[in-house]
């Protein structure tokens, strides 16, 4: 069986890396992006998860971030998140890579998490570049910070740069793990999803868990086909 071959690798590992995506929040109640019922099939990115959109209309762009982090806020971890959380515990050496910025993996108990496209939970203010934490219910949108300027998502949006370190740890961890564990995530947005081919070349054991198959199904060692909240604890 697949699986038990898969859990024997990761029993085996001193060094496990992982890459997750919108997937591992599906069963929390998070939609995805690309899936059914996923946000860019129904929104385009272009009016919504870029520098210019937010240029051009905060005010719109801020109301689907709200409305986001309103039912992220009543979101709680899943068997997913858990047993990842769990697998830091079991290994010498463990990061996680995450796409999400619902928080859901540090809410798991996650230590050591990149957040490479940053965090919903973080307004940055555009005029002072100051960050700050916050979690409340924004009342007047677009939220201003105390020198005036105008707060935004603390996100990354498409054609900006990932957080400064943020790929570069990741890479360091994938190309120096034993596993590499893939976990509901479509592999279409870069350079997150180039982390993939970068361990099959590097000859780390790579495990996908996804309901559907990806352009790196192919190439990878084991793909687990289900979804992430079955498929993790089985497999850990
Ligand atoms: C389940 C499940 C269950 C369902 N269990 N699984 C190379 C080639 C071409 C273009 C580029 C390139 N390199 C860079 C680019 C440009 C661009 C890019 O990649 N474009 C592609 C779309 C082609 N990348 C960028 O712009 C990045 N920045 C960058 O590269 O900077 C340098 C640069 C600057 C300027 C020019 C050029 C280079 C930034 C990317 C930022 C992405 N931002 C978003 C929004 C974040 C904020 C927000 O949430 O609103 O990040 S877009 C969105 O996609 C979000 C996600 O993190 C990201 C990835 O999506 P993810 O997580 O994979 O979700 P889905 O929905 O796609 O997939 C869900 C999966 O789950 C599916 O497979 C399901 O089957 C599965 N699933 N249920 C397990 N229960
Ligand atoms: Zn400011």
């Amino acid at each position: 069986m697949k699986i038990k071959q898969a859990r024997d690798a990761v029993r085996a590992a001193k060094s496990i890396a992982v890459l997750t995506g919108a997937g591992v929040s599906a069963e929390s109640g998070i939609p995805t992006f690309r899936s059914n019922g996923g946000y860019w099939k129904t929104h385009r990115f272009e009016d919504l998860a870029t520098p210019e959109a937010f240029k051009r209309d905060p005010k719109f762009v801020w109301e689907f971030y709200e409305e986001r982090r309103r039912s992220m806020a009543a979101a709680k971890p899943n068997a997913g998140h858990v047993a990842l959380a769990e697998l830091e515990w079991r290994v010498p050496t463990f990061t996680l890579a995450t796409q999400n910025i619902d928080g859901l993996h540090d809410a798991a108990g996650s230590r050591n998490v990149i957040k490479l496209h940053g965090d919903i939970w973080v307004l940055r203010c555009v005029a002072c570049g100051r960050e700050r934490e916050d979690r409340s219910r924004l009342e007047v949108l677009p939220p201003r910070c105390g020198c005036g300027g105008m707060l935004r998502p603390g996100v990354v949006w498409f054609g900006e740069m990932l957080p400064d370190g943020a790929m570069t740890r990741s890479t360091e961890a994938v190309v120096t793990a034993d596993v590499f564990l893939v976990v509901g995530t479509s592999a279409r947005v870069f350079p997150a999803a180039g982390l993939i081919p970068l361990a099959v070349q590097s000859g780390v054991t790579v495990v996908e868990i996804n309901p559907e198959a990806t352009d790196f199904s192919s190439e990878v060692n084991y793909m687990l086909k289900g979804p992430a909240a079955e498929i993790l604890p089985a497999l850990l």
